[in-house]
């Protein structure tokens, strides 16, 4: 296969309700966006890809959508829309949209009609099934808590939602939902955005025996067993014909649980479904099957290197990965996999960022990673918004009996909220992302840690994600080099290769706050400096706190 352009591409995620608000209203929106765009052009990165600005409830933020071809009044409207996608367009930034279709909003037209009675042409759009002995059909609990079934008094039946009770999951075995979502994708596309980012689209097949499991501390079995992926396949290949196949987009879909094998299918270079995936292998590492994501752990080095080593194998010459630290459901990156003190978060922050982006696979930047953003000080749960994050604490302090201290600790490791605070873009009181109260708090590190203070300084994280971005753009082994581990036993280091003909890319990355000692290959002397995150070339044989190089000969 000839190289797509989403392959040197860098994409950077816009969180729209915590971007720039232009109104005062607290919340972010696309006028904001827009006005943002210019900043971003700056960065050089390619591609946009915006979390949901549908029409929706805002149960979960928007990814409850009640029309899918409309804008969130709070976010603007279909002209604020149009201006921001001309506007990308002009300054060379492609827009990728949320598409979120494993489920709608209750408040969807389809599940109104769907509910209202049993013969209604919309009942199979979703799962309904008959109460067996009275109770849910089946044990299984959802993402956010509680059991995956909801009864409907109208018509005496439970509907299915693996995430809220206000996120019914629409039912894909049915040919006509199949033919809504191509409809919907086609709008879009026809308006012309780039491409798509799939929610949960590895769960949009389900086991229709619908099992039970062995329930865990919440009283519910986990959810898992009940995704049936493999049938996922044909579906995407249908997708693929109906409506991908027309235009020139990028696409990446999110595969909780995603296997290299699985991942092989869905992002195979053949381009027979998506361009790639999200896998979860490496923040997942410390999750259990009793307290999920709720853990205070930092996973060990090692094991994150046998899990991207794992990817980067795995797929290379058959399929494409994608690669990240964050998103809007995972905390701060500098926070969970870099020392966020005042001493080290600058030289962390930048040494993620090169480990990161010096691998194969297209690297996502989520807004504010890139001037080094960390997690929230959560003391409580007043300031905490997210659903998630609220039953977490329930299960945490009801079902797994720990105190109100311990849950907050593990809130402010692993809460989503860490991502959702406000953009940081200068040192004022509400950092300039409103003149209004924000939906959420400020982080009252944004006095020194913003935007208007990196975008100039060529020693800033901004300035250093600016040079990593530019150097995939014209580095070829960076795009497709091979991949291979160095020193896979070490605890400390995280190194590897890169090959492609006779060009050659090592990256070293020290990982801990004190200084270590590893030797460069002989045939790099000469080799050009990339990605380093200290001013000068430290002592041969060594790597000093958090530090990182790349040596590129090409
Ligand atoms: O957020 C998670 C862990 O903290 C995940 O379990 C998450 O729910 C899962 O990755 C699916 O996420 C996606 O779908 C959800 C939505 O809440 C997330 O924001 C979205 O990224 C339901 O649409
Ligand atoms: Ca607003």
């Amino acid at each position: 296969m000839s190289e797509q352009w989403w392959q040197r591409a860098v994409v950077y995620q816009i969180y729209p309700k915590s971007f720039q608000d232009s109104n005062g209203d607290g919340i972010g929106d696309l006028p904001g966006i827009t006005r943002r765009l210019p900043y971003l052009a700056k960065l050089g990165v390619d591609v946009i890809w915006l979390s949901p600005i549908y029409a929706s409830p805002m149960d979960d933020n928007g990814y409850d959508i009640s029309d899918y071809r409309d804008i969130a009044p709070v976010f603007g409207t279909m002209d604020d829309f149009d201006a921001l996608l001309e506007r990308a367009h002009e300054l060379g930034l492609k827009i990728v949209m949320d598409l979120v279709v494993n489920h709608s909003s209750d408040e969807h037209p389809w599940f109104k009609e769907s509910r209202s009675s049993r013969d209604n042409p919309y009942r199979d759009y979703y799962y309904w099934r008959d109460a067996v002995d009275g109770h849910e059909p089946s044990n299984m609990g959802g993402v956010f808590g509680g059991s995956i079934w909801e009864w409907d008094e109208t018509t005496e039946q439970y509907y299915l939602h693996c995430f809220s009770k206000k996120q019914p999951d629409l039912n894909w075995e049915n040919p006509r939902v199949r033919d809504e979502v191509y409809g919907l994708m086609n709008f879009w596309l026809a308006k012309g955005v780039d491409g798509f980012r799939m929610d949960v689209i590895g769960m949009i097949a389900k086991d229709l025996s619908f099992p039970s499991g062995t329930p865990g501390p919440s009283g519910y079995a986990p959810l898992w067993p009940l995704i049936d992926d493999a049938r996922v396949h044909p579906w995407l290949k249908e997708m693929r014909q109906r409506v991908l196949s027309r235009y020139d987009t990028m696409t990446v879909g999110e595969v909780c649980g995603a296997t290299v094998e699985a991942a092989r299918k869905y992002a195979n270079l053949d381009g027979s479904e998506l361009s790639m995936v999200f896998q979860f292998d490496h923040v997942s590492l410390t999750d259990t099957v009793e307290r999920g994501k709720w853990s205070v752990e930092k996973p060990c080095l090692r094991d994150l290197k046998r899990v991207f080593d794992h990817w980067e194998r795995g797929l290379d010459g058959v399929a494409w990965n994608s690669l990240y630290w964050d998103n809007h459901d995972q905390p701060r990156a500098v926070s969970r996999w870099g020392n966020d003190s005042s001493q080290w978060r600058e030289l962390s922050a930048k040494m993620l960022a090169t480990c990161l982006h010096l691998m194969q696979g297209t690297p996502y930047i989520y807004q504010g990673e890139e001037l080094g953003m960390t997690n929230y000080p959560f003391e409580d749960m007043s300031l905490v918004d997210d659903l998630e994050a609220h039953d977490g604490y329930r299960l945490l302090t009801q079902d797994c009996g720990w105190t109100h201290e311990q849950a907050m600790a593990a809130m402010r490791e692993k809460c989503r909220d860490n991502a959702r605070t406000p953009m940081q873009w200068d040192a004022s009181d509400k950092a300039g992302f409103t003149e209004g109260e924000p939906w959420l708090p400020v982080n009252p590190n944004a006095s020194s840690i913003n935007a208007e203070a990196q975008v100039d300084d060529k020693n800033s994280v901004f300035a250093h994600y600016q040079r990593l971005i530019k150097l995939r753009h014209e580095s070829d082994v960076v795009v497709h080099g091979s991949f291979e581990m160095l020193v896979p036993e070490s605890e400390e280091i995280f190194a590897y290769e890169r090959v492609l003909g006779d060009k050659r890319l090592l990256v070293a990355c020290n990982f801990c706050d004190h200084e270590l000692s590893f030797s460069v290959d002989e045939r790099y002397a000469g080799a050009l400096r990339v990605g380093e995150n200290y001013p000068e070339e430290g002592p041969a044989g060594t790597l000093r706190p958090y530090e990182c190089f790349g040596l590129l000969l090409e």
